[in-house]
C-alpha cells in the first residue's frame, strides 16, 4: 500500500487508533500533534510496519500549519487521505458561566484548525483530481445538549464545512465525509474536565462506550470502499447511547 494518509491528533484516542489500524495496512502515515515524546513513541512502535513522518505543530497556528506541511519529504509529500481529527472540548458550564480562554481554544481548533490543515493539504490533491478527505465531526454537530454550546457550535460547524467541501470539491473529484461519533472513551474528557480524573471517568461509567478503535475500524472502512463510493456523513453512537442525553446505563 502506498497511499499516505495524514492524521490529525494522532497522539491519542481516535487518531492514535487510525494510525495503529492504517500501520497494519501498510500505509504511509504523516502523524500529527503537539505532545513530540508521544510521537516519538508512536513512530517507534508503528516504524517496524510501515513508513512514518512526524509533525509537530499547534493547528490554531496558521504559519505553522503551512510550513510543517511544506516541510513534507517527498516521500510523504502526495497525501491521499486527511483525517481531520484534532480536536477536543474545554470546558462544560453553562453560556451564562462559560470562559473565553475555552471558547476560543474549542472555535481556533476544532473548526480553524481544520479550515488551516485542508487549505494547506489541497492543492495536491486538487491538482492530482483524487484525494479523500474525513472530517471527524461529532454528534455535538448534529444536535445541542445542555452545557455543551460552544462545543456544540464548534462541531456544527465542522458539519457545515463538511458539507461545503464536498460542494467545493466536487468539480475536483475529491471524496470528502464525516464520521460523527458519540460517546468514545479516550482522552477527550480528562480534556474537558481539566484533569478531573474522577469526574471523566463518570462521562463513561455503568455502560459501555465505543472505543477509539471502534472508529478507526469505521474510518478503514469508509476510505477502502471503491472510489465512485464517498460516505459523506456518518454517525455512531454505542448501542447505550440514543442521544446526547439519553443514554441507557441498565443494558
Ligand atoms: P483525545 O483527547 O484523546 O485526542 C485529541 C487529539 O487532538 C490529541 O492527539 C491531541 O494531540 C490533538 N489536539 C488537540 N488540540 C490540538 C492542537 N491545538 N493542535 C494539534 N493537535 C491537537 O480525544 P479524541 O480522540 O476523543 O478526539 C479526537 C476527535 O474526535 C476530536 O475532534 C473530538 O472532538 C472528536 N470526538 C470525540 C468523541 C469522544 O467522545 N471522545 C466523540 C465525538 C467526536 P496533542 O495534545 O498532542 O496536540
Ligand atoms: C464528543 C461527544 O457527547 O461529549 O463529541 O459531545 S459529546
Amino acid at each position: 500500500m502506498n497511499q499516505t494518509v495524514f492524521v490529525t491528533g494522532a497522539t491519542s484516542g481516535i487518531g492514535k487508533a487510525t494510525a495503529e489500524l492504517f500501520a497494519k495496512h501498510k500505509y504511509n502515515l504523516v502523524l500529527c500533534g503537539r505532545r513530540q515524546e508521544r510521537l516519538d513513541l508512536l513512530k517507534q512502535e508503528l516504524g517496524a510496519q510501515t513508513n512514518v513522518h512526524l509533525l509537530n505543530f499547534d493547528v490554531r497556528d496558521k504559519v505553522a500549519v503551512q510550513s510543517a506541511i511544506d516541510s513534507l519529504p517527498e516521500a510523504f509529500a502526495d497525501i491521499s487521505i486527511l483525517v481531520n481529527n484534532a480536536g477536543n472540548a474545554h470546558g462544560m458550564d453553562t453560556i451564562q458561566e462559560g470562559s473565553l480562554e475555552d471558547w476560543d481554544a474549542m472555535l481556533d481548533i476544532n473548526v480553524k484548525g481544520l479550515l488551516y490543515v485542508s487549505k494547506a493539504i489541497l492543492p495536491k490533491m486538487i491538482s492530482k483530481k483524487e484525494g479523500h478527505i474525513i472530517n471527524i465531526g461529532s454528534t455535538a454537530g448534529k444536535e445541542v445538549y445542555p452545557k455543551g454550546n460552544v462545543y456544540c457550535a464548534s462541531k456544527h460547524a465542522v458539519d457545515a464545512i463538511n458539507q461545503g467541501m464536498r460542494m467545493d470539491l466536487n468539480e475536483h473529484g475529491i471524496r470528502v465525509g464525516a464520521v460523527n461519533p458519540g460517546l468514545v472513551e479516550t482522552e477527550f474528557s480528562n480534556v474537558r474536565f481539566k484533569g478531573d480524573e474522577a469526574r471523566a471517568k463518570n462521562a463513561y461509567k455503568g455502560y459501555q462506550a465505543l472505543k477509539p478503535e471502534d472508529i478507526a475500524d469505521i474510518i478503514h472502512f469508509v476510505v477502502t470502499r471503491p472510489y465512485h463510493v464517498n460516505i459523506a456523513d456518518l454517525v455512531v453512537m454505542p448501542t447505550a447511547q440514543a442521544s446526547s442525553t439519553l443514554i441507557n446505563k441498565n443494558l
